[in-house]
């Protein structure tokens, strides 16, 4: 059961983790190297200890596989996981006039006065990113981030590789092979994303008529973005599956930098505390070919019944 594995994860890092600062000065309990596994038969993978938004999920999984990479899209369909990754870039700018933004994060999650004002900044932000064509061509775009990577990687003679295209093709027609792999890590522009990949490199694997998938994931706010995580890599395995006509298999979570950051102590605490319920169905309500085509629409999970969702700051 996903929230079995998933709070033995938690529970590992509480019991065996080192206290290590981090890039946003949050501080966090960390361990290096863990692995879980989803058999994707049993249901889908959505945690039920807690409610985890399936709708921001697949949004951005859709984002990822139509390319891309402006937050535009995501605001407009009222996704905000990226807005704070915008926001940076646009608060670090020379355009930027408004109050004082540094460390925005860390500062709003300890001082409510400035959080205030950041809020107040954040809203004016997504509103010119919605109403301003030039703005958000310029400040809601990440950068180079997954949805260049997998669809257009920029090859050596000034082409792109679809990554994911390839991929499906090598499934389809040589499932046996060993080369079955996507990479969002492309050293060559990791300096220009708004935040280098944490889901990397993944890996798909064909055996008695069923897809596995394995992802390693660099680094891992195991609160906040594993939940999502798990999910967003089972809904690719099913999407991918389905497109060619195979069940779905497991899916294999490996994990370098897991961490829990000290201001989820009590969130985690609390979900711990919780019994798993039943797991979810994934719907795939479709006859598109292609999944390039997928809408948010086509995608439903069925007999999701969680307990309460529990809020946490997120560092940025
Ligand atoms: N993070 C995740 N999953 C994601 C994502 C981010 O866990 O899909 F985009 C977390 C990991 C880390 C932070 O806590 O975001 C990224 O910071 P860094 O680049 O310093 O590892």
């Amino acid at each position: 059961h996903v929230d079995e594995a998933y709070l033995e994860l938690c529970k590992h890092i509480l019991d065996e983790g080192t206290a290590k600062g981090d890039r946003t000065g949050t501080g966090t309990w960390s361990t290096f190297g863990y692995q879980m596994r989803f058999n994707l038969q049993e249901g889908f993978p959505l945690l039920t200890t807690k409610r985890t938004a399936f709708r921001l999920i697949a949004t951005e999984l859709l984002w990822f596989l139509k390319g891309d990479t402006n937050v535009r899209t995501l605001i407009a369909q009222n996704n905000h996981i990226w807005d704070e990754w915008a926001f940076e870039k646009w608060v670090k700018s020379a355009d930027y006039r408004g109050p004082d933004m540094t460390n925005f994060g860390h500062r709003a999650a300890i001082d409510n006065q400035f959080n205030t004002i950041y809020k107040e900044q954040m809203a004016i932000f997504q509103e010119k990113i919605l109403q301003d064509d030039t703005f958000a061509q310029i400040y809601g775009n990440l950068g180079p981030v997954y949805g260049k990577q997998w669809r257009s990687w920029p090859d050596a003679t000034g082409g792109t590789i679809d990554q994911i295209k390839n991929v499906i093709d090598s499934i389809k027609n040589n499932p046996d092979s060993r080369r079955h792999l996507v990479t969002a890590w492309n050293p060559a522009e990791v300096e220009d994303m708004a935040l280098p990949p944490c889901h990397s490199l993944f890996q798909f694997y064909v055996a008695d008529g069923k897809l596995s998938c394995q992802l390693y994931q660099r680094s891992a706010d195991v609160f906040l973005g594993v939940p999502f995580n798990i999910a967003s890599y089972a809904l690719l395995t099913h999407l991918i599956a389905k497109e060619c006509h195979l069940e779905v298999g497991d899916f294999v979570h490996t994990l370098g930098d897991a961490h829990i950051y000290k201001n989820h102590l009590i969130q985690v605490q609390e979900q711990m505390s919780r019994d798993a319920r039943a797991l979810p169905q994934l719907l795939l309500n479709t006859d598109k070919e292609s999944i390039f085509d997928y809408e948010m629409a086509d995608l439903m999970i069925e007999g999701y019944d969680p307990h309460p969702s529990i809020k946490a700051p997120i560092a940025v």
